[in-house]
């Protein structure tokens, strides 16, 4: 089985209807939609998911925004996806998001206290198989 990787779209991407536009992109680079779900986080995944930033000054923003509506998620697979998706992406403050890259294109500084970034993706083997299992059981 080559590579997976856990991707969300969080609900900013998906309340300004761009989960179209970032399933295309995934598709376009050649990778497959091996998962697709829509649904509404709960606060246990959203600890789990989050662990590595409790206690961020930005932790509980992040839970908060994270919950404010619906997300989609997917497993995405493919060579190389975990840093290829990644690479799609662009780093993490949407303002100095590479051009071309999700954040980059779609994403913006909102002046808030979590950044809203539009995606997520798994950042390494070990945190996609943890992630997959919060997402998909
Ligand atoms: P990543 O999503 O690019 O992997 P992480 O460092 O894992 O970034 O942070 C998780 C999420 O928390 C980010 O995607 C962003 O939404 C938010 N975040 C990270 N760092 C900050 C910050 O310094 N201020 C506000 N929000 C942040
Ligand atoms: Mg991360």
């Amino acid at each position: 089985m080559s590579e997976q990787t856990l991707v969300l779209i969080k609900p900013d991407g998906v309340e300004r209807g761009l989960t179209g536009e970032v399933l295309r992109r995934i598709e376009a680079k050649g990778y497959r939609i091996a998962e697709l779900t829509k649904l509404t986080a709960t606060p246990a995944q959203l600890a789990e998911h989050y662990a590595e930033h409790e206690g961020k000054p930005f932790f509980q923003p992040l839970v908060d925004f994270m919950l404010s509506g619906p997300i989609v998620a997917a497993v995405v697979e493919g060579e190389g996806v975990i840093a290829g998706f990644r690479s799609l992406c662009g780093v993490s403050d949407p303002t100095a998001a590479a051009p071309g890259t999700i954040r980059g294109d779609l994403g913006r500084d909102w002046g808030e206290k979590v950044q809203k970034n539009l995606v997520h993706g798994s950042d390494s083997p070990e945190s996609a198989e943890r992630e997959i299992s919060i997402w998909f059981g």
